[in-house]
């Protein structure tokens, strides 16, 4: 629905060329493209400076997202520090088998906590390129995004006060719990969704990785993943009933399960820790179609959400950024249209192809302990078959690494 509550009365309404709801990965990163083409834009963010820049999610980036960033001089930090990984492992049926995804597609993994990205690209856009940004703002509220004079006001912290920003484009970088996905207008968009009926408990441990690379578990007892993140802490998930309690999960259920579900022939014992971080995330996905309605642009997790299970969602809202930024950035500039228009369409075809590798790929993983035999004599034909077929794991490295068919 394109809000239509009346403006709130303010002594002094501004006017920005672009309003960037949220300061995650694709908003910070749109209003860095701004910046360096000298748009003026506001960045409004619900949290805090601290809190963002402290949030653990994601660390799992494409080579393709990397350089992206690089050419856009916003990854100095991330190349010097991030860790780059070439293979991935399978566990299943007591043994490991490695997949070199690099070989196959000459391109990297870069291992790179999301708090740090955030960390980067808050301060290039603040401190660097001078970006507003104002955080901890209240019911934020989106106006007249269907006519050529949207605005978007919010609560100022401070103050209380009501504050008005009259705008040429909003961009709707406010993520999976944000506003602006409730602001398309429902007659256009249209939002599709998958649940998987499967949850996983996600762990940070603070422990050394276990092995030099990521690897997943695939057991009859469910699904089990091991994500480096740095030297000091390692991200686990257990595969668990959807909406479990976290408590259900003391520390020796938590390493007992995992020592089964990882369990291969002469690999190393897990580096066990303390752990840091234990939520049941209830795995689905949805996409908006289109992502955009008016001089609304969403982008990254508001206009579609990717389970964990491909690692995929950082990387979606990167992709969307570039695209997005570059757009606002040739209609803003040179008054050139047609990125934009092309915008959703170009975003959604990435979006499709990624959803689907992280159903594919929920298939392999959560196969062996869904119950039905069928099934898991199916997926472990799936497994086999990318060290048995140097095609399918040419397949998978690519969609893996996200190589194939985009630019
Ligand atoms: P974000 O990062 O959620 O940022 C949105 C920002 O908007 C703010 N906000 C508002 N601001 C203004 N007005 C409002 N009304 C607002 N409401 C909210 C929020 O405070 C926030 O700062 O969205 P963005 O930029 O689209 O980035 C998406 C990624 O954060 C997300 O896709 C990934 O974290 C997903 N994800 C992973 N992605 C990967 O590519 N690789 C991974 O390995 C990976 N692991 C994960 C993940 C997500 C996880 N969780 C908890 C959701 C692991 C986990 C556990």
């Amino acid at each position: 629905m394109t809000q239509i509550s009346p403006h709130p009365s303010t002594s002094s309404p501004t006017r920005r060329p672009v309003v960037v709801l949220g300061a995650g990965p694709a908003g910070l990163t749109i209003g860095n493209i701004l910046r360096a083409a000298s748009v003026d834009c506001l960045v409004l963010e619900t949290e805090s400076r601290q809190f963002i820049e402290r949030r653990p999610r994601a660390g799992v980036l494409e080579e393709r997202v990397v350089r992206g960033l690089e050419r856009r001089g916003l990854a100095t930090r991330l190349l010097e520090r991030a860790e780059r990984h070439t293979t991935c492992e399978f566990r299943f049926d007591g043994a490991s088998h490695r997949l070199p995804y690099s070989e196959l597609t000459g391109q990297h993994h870069f291992v790179y906590p999301q708090p740090l990205l955030v960390t980067d690209l808050v301060r290039e856009y603040a401190d660097v390129r001078g970006g507003d940004i104002r955080f901890g703002v209240r019911d934020v509220t989106l106006h007249d995004t269907g006519t050529d004079h949207p605005s978007v006001s919010y609560r100022c912290p401070e103050t209380g006060e009501r504050r008005l920003v009259r705008c040429d484009f909003v961009a709707g970088c406010d993520g999976a719990r944000g506003v602006s996905r409730a602001a398309l207008s429902p007659e256009h968009a249209r939002i599709a969704r998958h649940d998987y009926g499967i949850g996983w408990l996600a762990l940070l441990a603070e422990a050394p990785a276990s092995a030099d690379s990521v690897l997943f578990g695939v057991h009859p007892l469910g699904f089990a993943g091991h994500m480096p993140r740095s030297p000091e802490v390692t991200r686990y998930y257990l595969q668990c009933p959807p909406g479990d309690d976290p408590e259900n999960w003391p520390h020796e259920r938590v390493w007992k399960e995992l020592r089964l579900r990882l369990a291969a022939a002469d690999a190393p014992p897990l580096k066990e820790g303390r752990l840091v971080e234990k939520r049941v995330l209830d795995m689905h996905d949805y996409v908006v179609e289109p992502m955009a309605s008016g001089r609304l642009f969403l982008a990254g997790d508001a206009a579609h959400l990717t389970a964990p299970i491909a690692a995929k969602g950082m990387n979606l809202a990167l992709h969307d950024a570039f695209l997005l930024g570059d757009a606002l950035v040739d209609r803003l500039t040179a008054g050139d249209e047609r990125a934009l228009a092309g915008y959703s369409a170009a975003s959604l075809r990435r979006v499709w192809d990624y959803q689907e590798f992280s159903q594919w790929l929920s298939d392999v993983y959560h196969g062996a302990a869904s119950g039905d035999p069928y099934r898991a004599g199916t997926t472990l034909a799936r497994l086999r078959r990318l060290f048995t077929s140097p095609a399918a794991a040419a397949a998978f490295a690519e969609q893996y690494l996200g190589t194939a068919g985009h630019h």
